[in-house]
């Protein structure tokens, strides 16, 4: 065993190219399909394995209609689990199995799903392919193992633009045995809210009445509060989890007075530390954040989190909300310092020359105008993915431990944040320039009129969706599916 390790370190260090190339040249063969399998066993390094626990812990969520202050504006009628939002935070260790009693007192049928999580497929949420609509009364038992550590979330996967935007989603964090400990951790739900003048969330939510741009809100939010205020000491280390639950609103951070590192995204421990400012946090990202408060600045002085990303499509500034997300005053000085280094992931795949492999599946995301709307037929626009609304596809085929390389295009001027259920993927390159992102994702940013590739092994059998982000696409019908089969 050890000396095919070696040998395929070898060949992963390209050290045997030429002689690969040779070989492909005598055969006629394609040449890359021995780097292929060492993706393959790369990738299954780099997911590891969860320890072994035997507890199972158990929650309970309800789905209900209640009265709630969004901001600091005046109770609205929302959604949400066990009555609050974000819903509640249900933390578990690697390797424990959670056990999730969920009961539907909603007015519409709904489900959950595990948003980036590896479940068995029958736990993924998606209607009329992984289970059935929980009915209004209805109960469903949610029972998965937590393989991955990191930040995950949960919310529905039926008629999301509506059951998202009225505020179903919570958060799922599982703690590694080799987490560091922090000063603080928070946890920061992003999102949007679309009020009207009496504060009331916009009923807008008929196919027909979508705004295909998506739905910007005009109230910023964490944790559903207009910038709420944090406390620290200068100097200390803050963990910050943050999920970003709104239908379209993209966000990059800025952290003014203070060093902000991501060193997870989606969940998943980055290769090395990033720059937070010009990440994009797409609908359904996560990113983590080591934030080390400046050992310059005093008692009462304040550290402005703001929102700097901009949407184009944004048609005035009652689209666009305050920037300021967050407010940390300054309590005073930390006694001792944390010294531990940013965490790092050191079995981050290469996969050098994945981008040379042939694309194996493409998908073009595109818009069509529904002329019969004249006519009063259906909305203003269908979305497509390959000229095709969901349940119109042949779902894709794909083998388990195999290597595909995806490609995506964008034929309309709009944002697509491109998920895929059950599997982490890697980008490859954005409009055609190679890029080298040192973390796996489950959702990522597809840009105006533009393309980008990537990498994924499957590993979990199963009917997985692959779909826009953005709840106003997928819901005029931005969905495929892909099957995945041993
Ligand atoms: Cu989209």
């Amino acid at each position: 065993m050890k000396l095919v390790r070696q040998l395929l370190t070898l060949i992963h260090l390209r050290k045997l190219s030429f002689l690969s190339v040779t070989v492909g040249i005598i055969c006629y063969g394609p040449i890359v399909s021995a780097d292929k399998d060492i993706f393959v066993k790369d990738y299954d390094l780099f997911l590891g394995s969860a320890p072994s626990s035997n507890e199972v812990r158990q929650f309970e969520l309800t789905a209900t209609s209640t009265e709630l202050v969004i901001g600091n504006g005046k109770a609205t009628n929302v959604w949400a689990y066990n009555g609050q939002i974000p819903g509640p935070v249900l933390r578990v260790k690697q390797g424990e199995m959670i056990s999730i009693s969920f009961k539907n007192e909603l007015p519409q049928a709904t489900t959950i799903h595990w948003h980036g999580v590896r479940v068995p497929n029958d736990m993924d949420g998606v209607p009329g392919v992984t289970q059935k609509p929980v009915a209004p009364g209805e109960t469903f038992q949610y029972r998965f193992k937590a393989l991955d550590s990191g930040t995950y979330w949960f919310h529905p996967h039926m008629r999301s633009h509506e059951q998202v935007e009225r505020g179903l989603y919570g958060v799922l964090i599982v703690e590694s045995p080799t987490d560091p400990v922090y000063d603080q951790e928070w946890v920061w739900v992003l999102d949007d809210w679309l009020l009207d003048e009496d504060g009331a969330i916009d009923e807008s939510f008929s196919k027909r009445a979508l705004d295909t741009g998506g739905r910007l809100g005009n109230l910023l939010s964490v944790n559903g509060k207009e910038q709420p205020a944090y406390t620290a000491r200068s100097g200390e280390r803050v963990r910050i989890r943050i999920i970003n639950s709104s239908n379209a609103r993209n966000y990059s951070l800025s952290f003014k007075g203070s060093d902000a590192k991501i060193f997870a995204v989606d969940g998943n421990i980055t290769g090395q530390p990033l720059d937070v400012d010009n990440f994009v946090i797409a609908p359904g990202n996560r990113i983590d954040i080591d934030l080390t408060i400046s050992n310059n600045l005093n008692a009462s002085e304040l550290v402005e989190v703001s929102n700097t990303f901009f949407h184009r499509e944004a048609e005035d500034d009652v689209h666009e909300g305050p920037a300021i997300l967050a407010t940390i005053r300054i309590s005073g000085k930390a006694d001792d310092l944390k010294k531990f280094p940013i965490p790092v992931h050191s079995r981050i795949p290469s996969w050098e020359g994945a981008l040379e492999t042939p694309v194996d599946f493409t998908y073009h995301f595109d818009t069509k105008i529904n002329l019969g709307v004249l006519w009063n037929s259906g909305p203003g626009a269908y979305f497509e993915i390959n000229g095709k609304q969901y349940g119109e596809h042949e779902v894709t085929q794909l083998k388990k431990h195999e290597f595909y390389h995806l490609r995506f295009t964008n034929g309309t001027g709009l944002y697509h944040p491109i998920h895929i259920h059950g599997m982490f993927y890697k980008v490859l390159s954005r409009d055609g320039v190679e890029v080298n992102e040192p973390f796996y994702r489950d959702t990522a940013l597809l840009d105006y009129d533009s393309s980008i590739e990537v990498g994924v092994v499957p590993v979990d059998t199963g009917k997985w969706m692959l779909h826009c982000h953005l709840l106003e696409h997928s819901a005029l019908g931005m969905m495929t599916l892909v099957e995945v089969t041993e």
